[in-house]
């Protein structure tokens, strides 16, 4: 069987089944940017390859995809930072109109090159560790033309390095001064005229709102989610963050691709989850940078066999972090999660979180030929050092 590239001599965590799915033996062929084998080298077909790679016994791993980032956005909050250890909290913050607001005020007047040039230190950053896929979602510029600023800047940053971006339109992430004490109005100028444009301009993969007492009502998240069904595109929904306001069950009945954060999640959204099948992206840089002690229900969602994502949330606000191998850290040690669940969270569970398990996620027959290639002697490496890159190269299929 002809094929461009083998990695020959490598161990391999595939991610295929439940569990890491590890072979020993491994090896992979790729043909066209595709996987066309991924597994035991004594089972592997007859290969004609254009160059083979040996791995030395390096691990390889899916690239590894951050599903949940708002890694566009001009400014930082570093002076927020500071008033926090004065004793403010992001609630206090944000209600004297620093928070969302402020990093909104820089990204308003900030070009869609200035956009690129700020985020791509911090893709450069995500990418230097293994990741190949990037969600990326608006939501700091709150006027059409500035959320669609930020869409285009998300989409051009896949055009600057090999990484596939995922966008995801969050225009119901804070309310804009233009319409303070009218969100129902903003709400509607979303439902009725930004969104059909976004759609059609194919400028979102998703939908994404921010159901909090600081940001919108169920109410108002419900007409978000339902426009976006409207125009055909995946919702995920910011959820049970501060506080319960119901927003994953309302997520679920939408048969949202995920619900993201989830500290105060209660029973009955666990039990929507699951019923939707919706993934439980968990963003413990979040959780650690605001000082939270709610943790997210992670035995009931393991309980009830919800899948878990792991997610950086990069922001300037509440989760400056641009390292899916720290958030791996963080979800292990703050939230209790297993070394193969916080793995499956940034492989296969968040490729299902942005609804592209077909795609990617796993190392298997057919899919994108993005690797990570590790310099470690086992999995759990990964996710117990802080401070130490092991990435040995990445691999990207621009296919
Ligand atoms: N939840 C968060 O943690 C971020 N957005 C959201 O909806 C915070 C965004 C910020 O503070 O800038
Ligand atoms: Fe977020």
């Amino acid at each position: 069987m002809d094929c461009n590239r083998i990695w020959k001599g490598a161990r391999l965590a595939t991610f295929a089944q439940a569990g890491h799915a590890i072979v020993e033996h491994g090896l992979i062929a790729e043909r066209g940017g595709r996987i066309l084998y991924a597994g035991a080298a004594q089972d592997a077909p007859l290969l004609d390859a254009q160059e083979i790679v040996d791995c030395d016994g390096r691990w390889i791993t899916p690239g590894l995809i951050d599903c949940h980032t708002h890694l566009v956005h001009a400014g930082n909050r570093a002076r927020e930072f500071e008033l926090r250890l004065e004793g403010a909290s992001y609630e206090d913050i944000a209600r004297a109109g620093g928070g969302i607001l402020s990093t909104m005020q820089a990204t308003r007047i900030a070009s869609e090159d200035e956009l690129v040039s700020q985020a791509l230190p911090r893709l450069d950053a995500l990418i230097a560790e293994g990741v190949t896929t990037v969600e990326i979602k608006s939501g700091y510029g709150l006027t059409f033309d500035t959320e669609i600023r930020m869409l285009r800047a998300a989409a051009r940053l896949s055009n600057e390095r090999r990484v596939k971006v995922a966008t995801t339109f969050l225009g119901a992430h804070a309310l804009p001064p233009e319409f303070a004490g009218n969100a129902d109005a903003y709400i509607a100028q979303i439902c009725d005229h930004w969104l059909p444009q976004i759609a059609d301009l194919r400028l979102a993969d998703s939908v994404d709102a921010f159901c909090e007492g600081i940001g919108f009502s169920r109410e108002q998240t419900r007409n978000v989610l339902e426009a976006a069904k409207r125009h055909g595109l995946a919702v995920k929904l910011h959820a049970e963050q501060l506080s319960n306001l119901g927003g994953a069950e309302l997520a679920a009945d939408f048969g949202a691709l995920s619900a993201d954060h989830l500290e105060f999640l209660d029973d009955a959204g666990v039990a929507a989850m699951k019923r939707s099948g919706t993934v439980a992206t968990l963003l413990p840089g979040a959780f650690y940078f605001t000082r939270e002690t709610r943790k997210p229900p992670v035995a009931a969602l393991r309980a009830a066999g919800v899948p878990i994502a792991i997610a950086t949330d990069c922001n300037p606000g509440t989760s400056p972090l641009t390292s899916l191998l720290l958030a791996m850290n963080m979800g292990a040690t703050l939230f209790r999660l297993t070394v193969e669940e916080c793995l499956a969270g940034v492989t296969r569970n968040a490729a299902r979180a942005l609804g592209r398990l077909d795609e990617i996620g796993t190392l298997e027959t057919g899919k994108r030929c993005d690797l990570a290639i590790w310099n470690i002697e086992s999995p759990a490496e990964l996710v117990y050092r802080m401070g130490i890159n092991p990435l040995h190269v990445r691999v990207w299929s621009d296919q």
